[in-house]
């Protein structure tokens, strides 16, 4: 990519691509481009194919899509899969079309089966049955992930898919009903903190672990990934730190000073018991995560700080 090729980050207000963003402009890069939901509706492929036939667009980050903790997974079904279908098949096939040159999509470690082996490798795709309460997702993200691989096949075009462990950060979503674990247990720790309450409830057992990486440290894969040449379709992006829920409650409630009780709800589900990925792959290119979940976690209390009011707390 040069300093001034047109990048477009599709999804630049979402947690990721808001981050691409930041790390595009971080590096120099100057010719970025973005599109407000009214002036291109990604679910609409008539309202992309217009909206591309007035760019010219040398590399597209495709980073827009319906995301959410277990729960909005679970709720949403229908939504999460037919939104997702539709943004990444009408934005793929228009970048093909408009022939830009460098196309990055973004999937999720839920794509492997749920009771993979671990650390999870790209050859587990479709080796086993998946995790019951985000499958529409997993099965949208691995048409995405399959028509890159099918598009690089026969037009030679040179797509790749990332794979990102659970992602955490600025501009993440702090919605106690549709968020991710760490903002809702932020949120939740925080006021309970404020009001004095004695205890705070976590969902599930508490047992299942997770793998977690700044979202900061996914931008500077993705954009590493665009600019160095490999041969894969495919490549996972983690931490390698893992966690069960419970210590990570217990790593929330130390950056936010609350010394009351963790209690677990188990009517909540646990979702899949593990899910660390192998990142061999991306390492072997030259990639390393930077940030540490204590450092992470710190950073992203910092800003939840910074924005209570937009938040509700
Ligand atoms: O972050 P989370 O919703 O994603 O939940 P998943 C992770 C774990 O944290 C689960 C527990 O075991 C939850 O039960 N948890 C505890 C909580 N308290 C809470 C809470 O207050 N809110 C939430 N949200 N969780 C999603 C998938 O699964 O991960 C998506 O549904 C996607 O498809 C995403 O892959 C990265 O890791 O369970």
């Amino acid at each position: 990519m040069h300093k001034n090729d047109a990048i477009y980050v599709a999804g630049h207000n979402g947690l990721v691509g808001s981050a691409i963003v930041r790390r595009l402009k971080g590096e120099g890069f100057q010719n970025i481009v973005t599109c407000t939901r009214q002036a291109c509706d990604l679910t609409n492929q008539a309202s992309v194919n217009t909206w591309f036939d007035k760019q010219t667009i040398d590399y597209v980050f495709l980073a827009a899509a319906k995301v959410g903790g277990i729960h909005a997974n679970d709720t949403y079904r229908a939504e999460f899969i037919y939104d997702n279908l539709a943004i990444q098949t009408n934005v793929i096939h228009a970048a093909y079309q408009h022939k830009a040159k460098g196309l990055l999509f973004l999937g999720s470690s839920c794509i492997y089966p749920r009771d993979c082996p671990q650390p999870m490798r790209e050859e587990h795709l479709l080796t086993a049955p998946l995790e019951p309460t985000n499958e529409p997702y997993a099965i949208a993200k691995i048409a995405g992930l399959k028509m890159i691989e099918a598009y690089n096949a026969q037009y030679n075009t040179q797509y790749v898919s990332l794979m990102p462990t659970n992602l955490y950060g600025i501009n993440d979503n702090f919605d106690l009903n549709t968020s991710h674990v760490i903002p809702a247990l932020i949120r939740k720790i925080h006021r309970a903190r404020s009001t004095g309450s004695p205890s705070v409830q976590v969902w599930g057992t508490g047992k299942p672990q997770r793998e977690f990486l700044l979202v900061d440290d996914l931008a500077e894969a993705c954009v590493f990934c665009m600019q160095h040449q490999h041969k894969y379709d495919l490549i996972n992006v983690g931490s390698g730190e893992e966690v069960t829920i419970a210590k990570l409650a217990e790593i929330i409630a130390k950056v936010v000073g609350y010394q009351g009780k963790i209690e677990f709800d188990p009517t909540m589900p646990d979702g899949t018991p593990r899910k660390l990925l192998d990142t061999s792959r991306i390492r072997s290119l030259g990639w390393r995560p930077k940030t540490s979940l204590f450092q992470g976690i710190s950073a992203t209390y910092a800003w939840y700080l910074d924005h209570l009011d937009e938040k509700v707390a």
